[in-house]
């Protein structure tokens, strides 16, 4: 590992993990790498739930999003973490924090670093940071992923490394770290295209910061995408005809625009679709890139893709990192401040592809709350691109649990995203395109083609009913029924009437 340290007065910095989670205080904000399950910090979090087995502790544990189980399961579940942000997407803090044992901030992505420059998040007591190496002049460069680690660097009083061996030096390159100035004394970014490099290489770090080097060997956790079933792919094909009407109607060429993509399986199905089509020199800027991205690279489709992580199943993980070199002109990682900065989401005209778990006839959009109430996983980016984009698209079954879930329903349970955001929505059913509706057109539509045939009858109802009882009012509802599909769920297992006794 020697060589990977640049810096050569910090090979004295070097300990084992048990040292560095021993350095971390009772009651500190800690600023962790980590973005969907890629180059987060796995052996100091390992090292202080074996802290936890003999000593009491608790930390604020913030990250760029979700981690792999070291932290989001095991320390979770240890009882280190009070307070968690800003997304996760493990079951095992889920489950606590449904029960109220883990306090969760769900925020937008790219809001974190600006809640850290305001002293909103922290003072971060430590910055616990996965990387590759240390670079003579003093970078971190971070591994699979970028996250919030420059702004945790930055801003912590002190930073812990976890030198990951197992990552390839060929990610030496890879990133482009740019950090906005303070509001107030900031210039535009300075990027008109995804292609752009505008950072430097790795994250600048004050030596004098490094408090402990910890080595690593620990791989990232592969993403666990579940291949495309006949439903997903029938999403992907109606998305793929409407890019197709997009080009006749003179808005997109075959090239389109920077393509953003959640994650999932469907937005992978999606992504997957382009394979086979005539789309071409295809530029993705998103935030994870997934399999479907690299498979695309390989098959020439995908010229360029950015990004705030690679997160893969174990067999890209090996094809991918093996031979890194051939996609390092064609990848870029940046921290999601910039991956997810309105003002380039705006500028670059981005086509934003994200999941709803819910949405209602007027096509508000519920991504995070099971029933309104239990935390799934978190608005993540979906917002940061919903609004900005210049399409915003969102993809769901229009059912869920075998049926006893209708995803449109009259009034979503939670809003994540208003009616103003949300552009198109596509189900297996169909696709509403609800640019320029107001909201009696918008109800019509979603109804017709994104609803399942089992609800559609029941939506229609509602809604005329609605209507006649408003005298055709703007946006009608009748509040006292608004909900009642949820609560029938909740009492009769099902949102269906007919089965409703
Ligand atoms: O539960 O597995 O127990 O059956 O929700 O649903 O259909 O498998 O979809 O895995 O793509 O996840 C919105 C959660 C969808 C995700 C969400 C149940 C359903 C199933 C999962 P089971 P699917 P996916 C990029 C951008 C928000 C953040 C985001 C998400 C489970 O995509 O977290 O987009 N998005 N970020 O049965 C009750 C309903 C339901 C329901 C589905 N209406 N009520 N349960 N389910 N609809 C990522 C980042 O920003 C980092």
């Amino acid at each position: 590992y020697e060589n990977r340290i640049g810096v050569k007065s910090l090979l004295d910095k070097v300990v084992s993990a048990q040292e560095a989670a021993a350095l971390i205080q009772d009651g500190s904000v800690v600023g962790m790498s980590g973005f969907t399950r890629a180059g987060d910090a796995k052996v100091v979090p390992m090292a202080l739930v074996e802290r936890a087995q003999n000593e009491k502790f608790q930390i604020d544990v913030y990250t760029g999003a979700s981690l792999g189980p070291e932290v989001d399961k095991h320390l979770a579940e240890a009882g280190v973490i009070r307070k968690r942000g800003p997304f996760q997407a493990d079951s095992g803090i889920r489950n606590m924090i449904n029960s109220g044992s883990v306090t969760y901030v769900d925020a937008h992505l790219s809001h974190n670093a600006e809640l850290v420059r305001q002293g909103i998040i922290g003072p971060i007591k430590h910055a616990i940071i996965e990387a590759t190496a240390i670079t003579e002049d003093g970078m971190i460069i971070p591994t699979t992923s970028v996250g919030n680690s420059n702004i945790f660097v930055e801003y912590a009083e002190n930073v812990i490394i976890e030198l990951n061996v197992s990552h390839p030096e060929s990610l030496i390159g890879l990133h482009d770290i740019y950090t906005p100035a303070e509001q107030g004394k900031r210039e535009a970014i300075p990027m008109t295209n995804p292609e752009q490099r505008i950072g430097t290489i790795g994250i600048p770090v004050d030596p004098a910061k490094i408090a402990a080097i910890v080595i690593s060997e620990e791989p990232d956790a592969p993403s666990m995408i579940v291949p495309p079933d006949e439903e997903t792919q029938t999403m992907a094909n109606l998305l793929l005809d409407f890019f197709r009407d997009e080009i006749k109607a003179g808005r997109l060429t075959n090239e389109l625009m920077p393509l953003q993509s959640g994650v999932g399986s469907v937005a992978n199905a999606v992504l997957d679709g382009f394979a086979d089509s005539e789309f071409e020199n295809l530029v993705v800027a998103s935030e994870v890139l997934q399999d479907a991205v690299f498979n695309l690279i390989d098959a020439g489709k995908v010229r360029f893709a950015a990004g705030a992580s690679i997160t893969l199943t174990a067999e890209l993980q090996e094809k991918v990192y093996g031979n890194l070199e051939n996609y390092a002109d064609k990848i870029c990682l940046r921290p999601q401040e910039i991956s997810n900065h309105p003002e380039l989401i705006r500028r670059l005209g981005l086509i934003s592809i994200n999941t709803a778990l819910e949405l209602d006839i007027y096509g508000n959009v519920n991504s995070t709350h099971v029933s309104g109430t239990k935390m799934m996983n978190g608005i993540g980016g979906s917002g940061d691109f919903a609004r900005n984009a210049r399409l915003g698209i969102f993809v769901t079954k229009s059912y869920a649990k075998g049926g006893a879930i209708s995803s449109i329903v009259p009034m979503v349970s939670h809003v994540d995203h208003t009616e103003h955001d949300v552009d198109v929505i596509v189900t297996e059913q169909g696709i509403a395109d609800l640019r320029g509706l107001a909201p009696k057109e918008r109800a019509a539509l979603i109804i017709e083609k994104c609803a399942h045939p089992e609800y559609k009858e029941q939506l229609r109802d509602y809604y005329n009913r609605a209507v006649e009882a408003t005298g055709d009012a703007h946006t009608p509802h009748i509040l006292a029924e608004a909900l009642s599909w949820h609560v029938s769920l909740a009492e009769n297992k099902t949102m269906k009437k007919e089965l409703v006794k």
